[in-house]
């Protein structure tokens, strides 16, 4: 068969994926005796499936079609330059202009502190990245025992070795004996989750100190770097509360340490701001990034790095060495280019934060009322519904963590739209370019979804 082969009938298709492909993240055994989900199309928010149906991406691909599917200015840039120069590498004193155009894109976006960018193709790649540049960035100033990184519980960093070392996934971890040594990991700042007997500010302060406590456990001339996502994404939506961030920024002011925002997912617009660190008035030193870079189009990743640990490195007077066979890929680059060129035509930043934002989330946010949401949150457009048995007992969990999360998610698909699952949260993260019509068929039939789930729970005898 050809890639373009949604001529054959959906079961054949999931016959042939169930005998050959080992998915991501999956239990291949129930996935194989269910059968995938096949989408064959997409334009704009709406992806187009094996039996022709149409699905608002709530996800936006995973977390990162920024611009919405189909965009042909992305697809004619790089057809462009695939027949220009499809590939050539950044190594051995070399380069070409579509990186050159794009550090210096990225360097003009980026907060004034930031003005450098090393390339990768993945946001785990740029985790990996970020660790072995912070250690080499302590070794450069004369203070190699600084080399703890501090992540925190249930963070995302990615599935290589050093981005499943810094994220928090127990579930990673146990999976190839993780992490890695000399990472230490504090407590997420989840106040629904875990903070429910404080005042939201108290516990954002409280969370923030859990740092300020592992520092000064583990020394302060041995830890390098913080990593942390301005709001965690595959943990489930996490917004922090307020006074986090202005007191996690105190706490590494008056250390000499290293803070690493990854901005893989709170990047390029999804807050509201060119990156995630703005909206929370972060300043870090590394900035992760990949998905909205491209809109997902093609694979590329980054870290951005500040002017402070540009020159303890790049003037050290040696090689760092790293660095990835596409590193900088020519036609990455050229995509890059042309959803960035999208991003800032159409004001979608702007738009996030003053029009299509406040909108969905106002809407969003009544999705509270309904007796399966005990917590309705949105940031941007990133938002999450906590589902619970129980809306006079906000602490009382379902049993069986994730399975009314899952049933809720396939529902949700019945229903054409896209949520993903995190434990028994519902999770959106739309493109940008979502209409008002759009958001509000989002929030119908987010809306229906849990009137459906709440009726099949309670056949099901979930909620007593
Ligand atoms: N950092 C963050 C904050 C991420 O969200 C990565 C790094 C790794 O990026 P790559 O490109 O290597 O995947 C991510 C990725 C989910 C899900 O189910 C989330 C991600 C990836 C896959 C699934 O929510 N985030």
């Amino acid at each position: 068969m050809t890639a373009h082969s949604n001529i054959y009938p959906t079961k054949a298709l999931q016959e042939i994926d169930a005998a050959h492909h080992w998915h991501p993240f999956s239990d291949m055994k129930s996935l194989n005796a269910e059968g995938s989900r096949i989408i064959t199309r997409a334009d704009g928010v709406w992806l187009t499936d094996s039996e022709g149906r149409r699905i608002l991406d709530g996800m936006a691909g995973l977390w990162c079609v920024q611009v919405g599917h189909g965009r042909t200015e992305i697809t004619e840039a790089v057809q462009r330059q695939m027949n220009e120069l499809a590939y050539y590498n950044t190594f051995f004193k070399t380069t070409h202009p579509p990186a050159i155009a794009l550090s210096e894109k990225l360097a003009k976006l980026a907060p004034d502190h930031i003005n450098t960018v090393f390339y990768c193709s993945s946001g785990s790649e740029a985790n990996d990245t970020v660790f072995r540049m912070v250690r080499t960035y302590w070794d450069k100033m004369g203070k190699p025992d600084k080399k703890v990184i501090i992540g925190r519980w249930n963070g995302y960093h990615g599935s290589t070795l050093a981005g499943t070392s810094l994220g928090g996934m127990k579930a990673m971890h146990a999976q190839g004996d993780l992490p890695v040594e000399g990472v230490h990991h504090i407590d997420q700042p989840y106040w629904f989750g875990e903070g429910q007997d404080m005042s939201r500010d108290d516990f954002g302060v409280h969370a923030a100190r859990k740092l300020e406590r592992a520092i000064d456990q583990l020394g302060e001339d041995k830890v390098a770097a913080f990593i942390a996502e301005p709001i965690q994404g595959a943990g489930g939506v996490i917004i922090p509360p307020e006074s986090y961030w202005p007191e996690v920024r105190r706490i590494l002011r008056e250390r000499d340490i290293l803070l690493v925002a990854d901005e893989v997912i709170c990047g390029f617009g999804r807050l509201g701001e060119w990156f995630g660190s703005t909206h929370f008035e972060i300043e870090p030193d590394l900035m992760p990034i990949a998905k909205g870079l491209t809109s997902g189009y093609l694979p590329m990743g980054g870290v951005l790095v500040s002017d402070r640990v540009a020159e303890g490195l790049m003037n050290a007077g040696d090689d760092f060495n790293h660095g990835y066979t596409y590193s900088g890929h020519p036609v990455c680059a050229a995509a890059a280019l042309a959803n960035l060129d999208i991003i800032e035509r159409e004001g979608l930043v702007g738009r996030v934060k003053t029009d299509i934002g406040p909108y969905l989330q106002e809407r969003w946010r009544r999705l509270e009322e309904h007796p399966l949401v005990g917590e309705a949150r949105m940031t941007g457009l990133m938002g999450a519904l906590e589902l619970v048995p129980d809306k006079k007992d906000l602490k009382k969990a379902f049993p069986d963590v994730g399975t009314v999360g899952t049933i809720c998610r396939d529902i949700s698909f019945q229903n054409g739209m896209v949520m993903r699952a995190v434990r028994d949260s519902m999770i959106i993260s739309p493109p940008l370019v979502l209409t008002h019509e759009e958001a509000d068929f989002l929030v119908e039939t987010a809306e229906k979804t849990l009137d459906d789930t709440y009726q099949r729970l309670k056949k099901d005898g979930w909620l007593g």
